[in-house]
């Protein structure tokens, strides 16, 4: 069984159908602590390792973000305080009269076992930022990112469907891929 700590429940729910088909467990507990700010790479190694030394066992830990190439990777590490506050309209606002829609989304995974270092996994998916929201699947900026290869958004794909290749499902399967050869030694 895996232990994900996180406070977003549409990440707990992604999570689940890709572990489930590992038929791995997945437990999840909301911590609520403060996260740093830093790249995705230090919040997830942060986290994973306050949270495995906090509980006394083996932990993950995702931090994601949304990265617009034309704003500079803008709002990256800021995506969830930018999505409670500008949201999805904010951006698009931003990108007005903007021809260069390439964005990317990232997800980081931070693996830590009480009194060892942490470890991370990185998955990205590449999309477009669209002209405008599209879909009510999903959550925050999915109703924006546009896949060219499915035609839609993420707002319109299913959790399966979103799970075939968004980020979080590559740096998941990356651990997962990780944790399988590596469990019996940790
Ligand atoms: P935890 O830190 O408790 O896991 P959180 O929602 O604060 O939950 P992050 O710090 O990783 O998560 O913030 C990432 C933000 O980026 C998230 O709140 C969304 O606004 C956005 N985001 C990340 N993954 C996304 C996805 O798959 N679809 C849409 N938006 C996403």
């Amino acid at each position: 069984m895996i232990t994900f700590i996180t406070g977003n429940q549409h990440k707990v729910e992604e999570a689940e159908e890709i572990f489930n088909k590992f038929n791995i467990e997945l437990e999840h507990i909301d911590l609520g602590y403060d996260e740093l700010q830093g790249t995705l790479e230090d919040v997830a190694k942060a986290g994973a390792k306050y949270a495995a030394s906090k509980l006394e066992k083996s932990v993950i830990v995702e931090d994601a973000g949304l990265f617009i190439k034309a704003l500079n990777g803008f709002p990256g590490t800021y995506s969830s305080y930018i999505q409670e506050t500008l949201g999805n309209q904010g951006i698009l606002k931003l990108m007005e009269n903007v021809d260069d829609r390439e964005a990317e989304f990232r997800s980081v995974i931070g693996y830590c076992a009480p009194n060892s270092e942490p470890k991370i996994f990185l998955g990205r998916v590449k999309g477009q930022i669209a002209l405008e929201e599209k879909g009510n699947l999903g959550f925050a900026f999915d109703p924006l990112f546009y896949v060219e290869e499915e035609g839609k958004t993420f707002g319109e794909l299913t959790t399966e469907e979103k799970n075939q290749f968004s980020h979080r499902r590559n740096s998941l399967n990356s651990f997962i891929n990780w944790y399988i050869e590596n469990k019996d030694i940790q």
